[in-house]
């Protein structure tokens, strides 16, 4: 691990996002590949259909989702399916993404939510006492890999007080061919604009306009080599382009959320951090 830019925190108060390169060392970036490999191995994309996408205002995001919250499940690329509902990609380059809680169930992830760098990283956004409470792994598939449309963390983070901070760690290079981050400075201190809300009445949840403030027209390209990690504000919009090039992307993301803040009932992940979690 190299040791954080002195002015990260800064950074991170003035622009909603810092990176912070070589933040996670190199045999820790090969004990998580191999986890993932393990992950990959075990799911089955013909029985387990399970599709994630940001195209269409999240709907249908239901029970599969819900349930990801205590467990390690798969979702596929939207383009991993054909109209007839074949499978059209190899069954190690067909998955959009697994989560939500990896850090619980898996060695190689409980680790990592441990070490150093992570408390260091959630640190810098001002979270002394971090409640770990999801993660995930992002593929971006060569050729595949959706596009992320703009949106901002407390979204779908919803907690009283908003506060949130999410970690994104780059597995592999990213830069704009394969489908980095696009993030825009400053603009964390703009208001949330959706709420994606459950009525656990129906159990149907539904992302609801709050603000019409635009999405930025202008961002950066967050690119970053394999180890760096991008550590951001929960209303910082950001967005990745699909991933029309060779190469995969592959990201893993920590989100927590402060000692003092609670879940708004309509939020869909209801769980809060085993005691073991409450860094
Ligand atoms: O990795 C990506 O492409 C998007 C990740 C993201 O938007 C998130 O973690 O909130």
């Amino acid at each position: 691990m190299l040791s954080p830019p002195h002015d990260l925190a800064e950074r991170f108060r003035e622009d909603g996002f810092a990176v912070w390169p070589g933040a996670i060392d190199g045999s820790t970036l090969e004990e998580l590949r191999r986890a993932i490999n393990r992950h990959v191995e075990a799911h089955d994309p013909e029985a387990d259909r399970a599709v994630f996408r940001t195209d269409d205002r999240d709907a249908g995001r239901e029970e599969v989702f819900f349930a990801s919250a205590r467990s390690v499940q798969g979702f596929l690329e939207a383009e991993a399916v054909d109209a007839d509902g074949e499978l059209n990609a190899a069954p190690d380059r067909c998955l959009n993404k697994i989560g939500h809680a990896l850090h619980d169930l898996d060695p190689a992830f409980e680790d990592l939510a441990r070490s150093r760098p992570v408390r260091e990283g959630f640190a810098i956004g001002g979270l002394e006492r971090p409640r770990l409470v999801q993660s995930m792994v992002i593929f971006k598939p060569p050729g595949i890999g959706g596009e992320v449309r703009w949106h901002q963390d407390a979204s779908y983070l919803l907690t009283d007080p908003q506060r949130v901070v999410g970690l994104w760690i780059a597995l592999e290079d990213a830069d704009r061919t394969n489908g980095c981050l696009w993030m825009a400075p400053g603009a964390h201190r703009s208001p949330l604009r959706e709420r994606y809300e459950v009525d656990w009445g129906t159990r149907e949840g539904a992302l609801r306009d709050v603000d019409a403030t635009p999405w930025p027209s202008e961002a950066t390209p967050i690119e970053v080599s394999a180890g760096s990690m991008v550590i951001f504000h929960d209303h910082m919009p950001h967005r990745s382009e699909a991933n029309r090039s060779p190469r995969s992307r592959v990201a893993v993301t920590l989100h927590a959320h402060a000692a003092d803040a609670r879940w708004v009932p309509q939020n869909w992940l209801q769980r809060d951090p085993l005691p073991h979690f409450d860094l």
